[in-house]
């Protein structure tokens, strides 16, 4: 056979790997499985399978956690905490470091171990699987040692709650315990049921490294040992990865529960080949894309958009190099494709290709043989598909790939766009412009430009829209174990005051209407409902009206947001103008809001500190406009990851009562600087100050639908702007944090709850960077340089 007959066949023969190292290590531990707490192990009562789902052979049992179980684990973490918050970031790091040396030593088990058990190529789990998480031990060893340095106003959260799907045990496990061992948290963390085994030979290697009892422990189980670990009173964060429904449900349970909450979720992401790509290299991109690790990946491009005039060509190439993928004993080293996780899943991916045929697909499937045991699946590819079938909508997370085409690069953005999903895109053009043109356009946390599925230690990963929120990687990921140390406190008592007293003053008015309007779309607007509630002074005496804003005014101040591009498609040079002209048009009426306050009760003093530090807060912020940079990552790749912070979209902004010109300000500015939209809900006591600010904004060139101030009862406008499809993120400065997060996850939008008390007037509470990083999320493009 000459090397063009093997290159037409892929028929390379033969390559396996042993599996005997890693059955002997579950032979020494006698194929039942312990869970690891406080640096022991202890068995469960009860146990489950562990199968090898390239064969269906029994691997071992796995103790089932239950609830007591969890606490043990939070407690032994819990007990753990202060002597590990307590070494120096250099010791910590040392420990990292000897986890990244100790993977490094036993790579082969691990990779042999992890293949077994989730039924991966061994060619991914040697290759990617392992030295990615070695890399991200390595790495976050790194952030250890610089974490005094680099963020010097931050602390760790406690103990945190980590919860992991099956696709990839060991790296998923390394992206969530790195950063938190790094920046000081002690762990329960808990593998899925279908792939427990790297995580226990993990927490051997954490024995050998010597880490600390308690600091890492590891609990198995399923869904239920999962929600204990929600559950859990003592958990300050949890930090979980799988699909969008339990992450949706994690939302829920968690509303209100103060815990810190990251997401990695579910995708549908779009690959898109314009007609200038290499269409042969895309081709291999397109391979790496959805038929690696059998397409269980959550950022698989499994969308794929071809140019219309390329696309007979391109579709040709790819059915052909489809059929030469080699699917068979993932622990062959010459295979593309291994087994599918277990049988349900290969049923689910079944039966959802039956349903989009059904619905008129084309199935292109390859015709390899598949090994006559075990779990698997062929490459398959559906054309003649809609945007809005199930094959296009769902993610199937098997290795099916759905293909439309386009005709122009915003017909592309409108596709890639048309989903629930925004975790990663893929662009294949050899024009730089164009491509450079498309990434900020699609709505993804990832965009890969020329390349695909590329992951690192040192680049955020995660996603926007129903793929969920936080990143895991880069300097950005750090910020998901970290508390800034401000010294806040509660204000209950002063809350429930205000509150009483806003909630009594809650009656129509007679007489002649001096009501302040609400600023919708751009115009003053007199509520829907026609209803005002009298406001009062810190003497209980009434002072004036406002509207009081209903459902329906929500929903035009949101369409008003949504709908207005403007202000998001200006330039930062051209924001920080307007907001500089917006600090100058204050001052002008400097007078009229310092009177303003006062007739609040405020003293002349307090009433002209509060307007002269609101102007200062909107040249703050104006300054800010354009040079809260990104980053450039460096990743070990000929080329460069450029992390920009892009505006979320349209927040919904709930202003305490603390302070009420200068809170609003403090909210309003960072979002506005970094491009979003707003739907401002003005202090419920005192809604005047923020309610006058429209004067401000009509003389500023503020473009209509960017700013728009509602005034009413806090409860019955934040709970439909929480809910609301259309708003992508929710910031509630003093009310209820519990239904706001719960109604929040409708569409999984960011929520920032705050029931403690800020000093508005000081500076290290009421502005800063976190403000500026609540306002945006960060996308990362990778560009591969060099020919
Ligand atoms: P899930 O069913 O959501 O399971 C993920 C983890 O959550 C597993 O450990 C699971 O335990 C546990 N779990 C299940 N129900 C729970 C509950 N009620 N409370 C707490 N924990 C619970 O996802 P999966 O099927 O394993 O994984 C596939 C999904 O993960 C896909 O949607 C994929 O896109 C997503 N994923 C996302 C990413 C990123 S970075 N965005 C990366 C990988 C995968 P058991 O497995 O033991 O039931």
């Amino acid at each position: 056979m000459n090397i063009k007959d093997i290159l037409q066949t892929m028929d390379y023969g033969n390559a396996p790997e042993s599996p005997d190292l890693a059955l002997e290590w579950l032979a020494q531990h006698k194929n039942k499985m312990s869970h690891f707490i406080n640096g022991d192990w202890h068995s469960g009562k009860n146990h489950f399978a562990s199968n090898n789902p390239a064969s269906g052979e029994r691997l071992a049992q796995v103790s089932q956690a239950d609830k007591n179980t969890v606490n043990q684990a939070v407690k032994a973490a819990e007990k753990a905490l202060p002597g590990w918050q307590a070494l120096s970031g250099h010791a910590r790091s040392e420990y990292l470091y000897a986890i990244a040396r100790l993977i490094q030593k036993n790579s082969r088990l691990f990779a042999v171990l992890e293949t077994l058990d989730n039924g991966k190529p061994i060619r991914e789990s040697r290759d990617i699987d392992v030295p990615l998480a070695i890399r991200h031990f390595y790495h976050h060893a790194g952030w250890a040692q610089l974490l005094d340095t680099e963020f010097p106003d931050h602390e760790a959260i406690g103990v945190v709650g980590q919860i992991i799907p099956w696709n990839f045990p060991l790296l998923m496990l390394a992206w969530k315990i790195a950063p938190a061992l790094a920046t000081g948290n002690t762990i329960v963390i808990k593998p899925a049921e279908f792939t427990s085994l790297t995580a226990l030979l993990f927490a051997e290697i954490c024995q050998q490294a010597g880490l600390p009892k308690g600091v890492l422990n590891v609990v198995t189980g399923d869904g239920s040992t999962g929600q204990h670990i929600v559950e859990h009173p003592d958990i300050k964060k949890i930090a979980f990865t799988g699909s969008t429904a339990v992450g949706r449900w994690i939302r829920q349970a968690t509303a209100g529960s103060g815990k810190k909450l990251s997401l990695e979720l579910g995708g549908k992401s779009a690959f898109i080949v314009c007609a200038d790509a290499d269409l042969d290299a895309a081709v291999e991109g397109v391979v790496d894309a959805i038929w690696f690790n059998q397409g269980q990946v959550c950022c698989a491009g499994s969308r794929l958009l071809v140019q219309e005039a390329v696309a007979e060509r391109f579709h040709k190439k790819l059915i052909s190099r489809m059929h030469k993928l080699r699917i068979g004993d993932p622990l062959d080293k010459s295979i593309d494709m291994g087994a599918i996780i277990d049988p349900r899943q290969q049923q689910k991916i079944a039966s959802l290709v039956q349903a989009g045929v059904d619905a008129g697909a084309c199935l292109n499937q390859s015709t390899a043989e598949l090994p006559s045991s075990g779990c698997f699946y062929p490459p398959t590819l559906l054309t003649d598909v809609s945007p809005s079938d199930q094959v296009v909508q769902d993610e199937i997370f098997g290795p099916v790939l759905v293909s439309m085409t386009f005709r122009t690069p915003s017909e592309a953005v409108a596709l890639a766009n048309n989903s629930r999903y925004g975790l990663a895109a893929s662009i294949w053009s050899e024009n730089i412009n164009m491509a450079m043109h498309l990434a900020p356009l699609v709505q993804a946390g990832i965009v890969w430009i020329n390349c695909t599925n590329m992951m690192d230690a040192a680049a955020g990963f995660g996603g926007v829209k129903e793929s969920g929120f936080g990143r895991e990687g880069g300097k950005e990921g750090l910020y998901e174990y970290l508390t800034l140390k401000i010294n806040t406190k509660t204000q209950k008592d002063k809350d429930k005051a205000a509150n009483k007293q806003a909630a009594k003053s809650i009656e129509p008015v007679q007489g002649m209407d001096k009501t302040p309007k609400m600023y919708i779309g751009g115009k003053q607007v007199r509520p829907d409902g026609g209803y005002s509630y009298a406001i009062h002074n810190s003497k209980g005496q009434i002072i004036t009206h406002a509207g009081l804003g209903n459902r329906k005014d929500v929903r035009n101040a949101v369409e008003a947001a949504a709908t207005s591009h403007s202000w998001s498609h200006m330039n930062a040079y051209q924001r920080q103008q307007v907001m500089y002209f917006m600090a100058e048009n204050l001052s002008y009426r400097k007078a009229e809001f310092a009177t303003r306050l006062e007739s609040f009760g405020h003293s002349k003093k307090q009433a002209e500190t509060e307007v002269e530090s609101s102007i200062q807060r909107l040249s703050y912020y104006a300054a800010w406009c354009d040079k809260f940079d990104g980053q450039i990552h460096s990743v070990p790749m000929r080329g460069v990851v450029m992390a920009m912070h892009e505006p979320i979209g349209v927040i919904a902004i709930q202003c305490p009562d603390e302070a009420p010109l200068l809170s609003f300000i403090s909210l309003l500015a960072p979002a506005i600087a970094m491009g979003n939209r707003v739907v401002m809900t003005a202090s419920e006591a005192f809604p005047l100050s923020a309610l006058d600010f429209y004067q401000v904004l009509n003389t500023s060139d503020v473009p209509a639908g960017t700013v728009n101030i509602i005034s009413g009862n806090r409860l019955e406008l934040t709970k439909p702007l929480a809910g609301h499809m259309n708003v992508d993120a929710i910031w509630a400065f003093g009310s209820d944090a519990q239904w706001v997060e719960h109604e929040s996850a409708t569409n999984l939008k960011r929520s920032w709850t705050q029931n403690s008390h800020r000093d508005w007037l000081n500076i290290n509470q009421g502005q800063g960077q976190e403000f500026l990083r609540r306002a945006t999320q960060v996308k990362n493009i990778w560009t591969p340089y060099g020919e």
